[in-house]
């Protein structure tokens, strides 16, 4: 016999079926299973651009239906939750859409392709937040066990004063001239490059972990190709980052490396390196923060694990040691596997879930905010203005 049901039901909608529709499903499908969410949530609606792709999609991805207009969802009474992964293009428009209509809105990372459309985000946000209802960006690195351990020590003052950070993120996916000109590689429709697809990260990881935002920048970019087969078609279902070339070409108009600097508010040096020209770095996400009385140090391909150099220890047998982050009393792990059984990419999707769901019955805000996610952008905008006036220019 199942236990009675006491808990409200969510309904959710998620927009967009590539890469980040299959894994946001598939945290959608696994969060009721972890912990006890204050809220049932029932998988309701895929949305795409196409009737029939959406279709197959929700069937593939375990939604109760596929529709083919996202606007299908705000006059639905059995949908309380937007969910936005497309490309960065249409954030703005469905996110201020669905606050509007009383619907509370997740949406992925960068917030938008702009400033200004941040902006109208945030304030549409914090409007809808008067009324109760609430909305996120999902930076899901944030909610790696091992970088929330890696905050708390910071927090805590166990590294002392921060003074250096490095950060870096390197993919190697574009280095074929042959891969096509996908929605990423174009600014019309992603707003950057490498800078706002995987910059977007480490500036959000660097300012999470340290506390410190990031209040001016230096920075230059480069496309080193400039032309790139067109798509032969749109993005299929659940294709990750694949697709296949036509054989007309079309202009780059994104960069594909960036690397950049800046000095955070609490006096924080902080060098970042964006990249997916890192030939053999697949999903090379590595972030290390030094203090006046210790350092730590996370690399996302071994996920599970922070170094931490405590400086309080005798030199003769101080060193940087491994934590396996996987004790219940790291952040996130409590509700999933005994210690040492350590977790994947597609957990903090579920921790980032929880931590929506418990905002929307605590009736806070859930972090990060809006607003977050419009001082990252505005970080992005000063990166990519300096790179643009060249900033890289006193001759050697
Ligand atoms: C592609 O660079 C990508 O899928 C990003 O868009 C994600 O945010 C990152 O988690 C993995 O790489």
């Amino acid at each position: 016999m199942s236990a009675p049901e006491d808990r409200p039901e969510l309904g959710i909608a998620v927009v967009g079926h590539s890469f980040m529709g299959a894994v946001h499903s598939h945290a959608w499908r696994t969060v009721d299973h972890v912990g006890r969410p204050r809220f049932r949530t029932r998988r309701r609606v895929l949305a795409g651009r196409d009737a029939g792709r959406a279709a197959a999609a929700a069937a593939q991805f375990g939604w109760d239906e596929g529709v083919g207009d996202w606007r299908a969802l705000l006059e639905r009474d059995d949908v309380h939750v937007v969910d936005i992964l497309t490309p960065g293009d249409s954030h703005a428009e469905i996110a201020i859409a669905a606050l509007e209509a009383g619907k509370h809105v997740i949406c992925e990372k960068p917030l938008a392709k702009t400033v200004e459309e941040a902006e109208r985000m945030t304030a549409a946000a914090e409007a809808a937040a008067a009324r109760g209802v609430r909305s996120m960006v999902a930076f899901n690195y944030r909610q790696v066990p091992a970088v929330g351990l890696a905050r708390q020590l910071v927090a805590a003052g166990r590294l002392g004063t921060v003074r250096q950070v490095r950060a870096v993120y390197l993919q190697d996916w574009i280095v074929d001239e042959e891969f096509p000109l996908t929605w990423r590689l174009q600014a019309d429709r992603a707003g950057a490059g490498s800078l706002g697809d995987i910059g977007s990260h480490i500036i959000d990881a660097a300012q999470f972990i340290t506390g410190q935002r990031l209040v001016s920048v230096s920075g230059t970019t480069e496309t080193f190709v400039k032309q790139r087969p067109l798509p032969a078609a749109e993005a299929g279902v659940g294709t990750g980052l694949s697709a296949t070339a036509s054989t007309e070409m079309g202009e780059v108009t994104v960069d594909d490396a960036a690397v950049f600097f800046g000095r955070g508010d609490g006096g924080a040096l902080m060098t970042f390196e964006a990249t997916r020209m890192a030939l053999g770095r697949k999903n090379g996400m590595k972030i290390e923060v030094n203090g006046s009385a210790g350092s730590v140090a996370f690399d996302f391909e071994s996920m599970n694990e922070l170094w931490f150099y405590d400086g309080t220890v005798p030199a003769p047998e101080n060193g940087f040691r491994r934590i396996f982050a996987t004790e219940p009393e790291h952040p996130g792990v409590a509700n999933w596997w005994p210690a040492g059984h350590g977790l994947g990419y597609d957990h903090p999707f579920v921790h980032e879930l929880q931590e929506f769901l418990s905002a929307i019955a605590d009736g806070r805000d859930p972090a990060p905010s809006f607003a977050e996610g419009l001082q990252v952008q505005r970080v992005l905008e000063a990166v990519q203005r300096s790179a643009d006036n060249d900033s890289v220019r006193t001759p050697v």
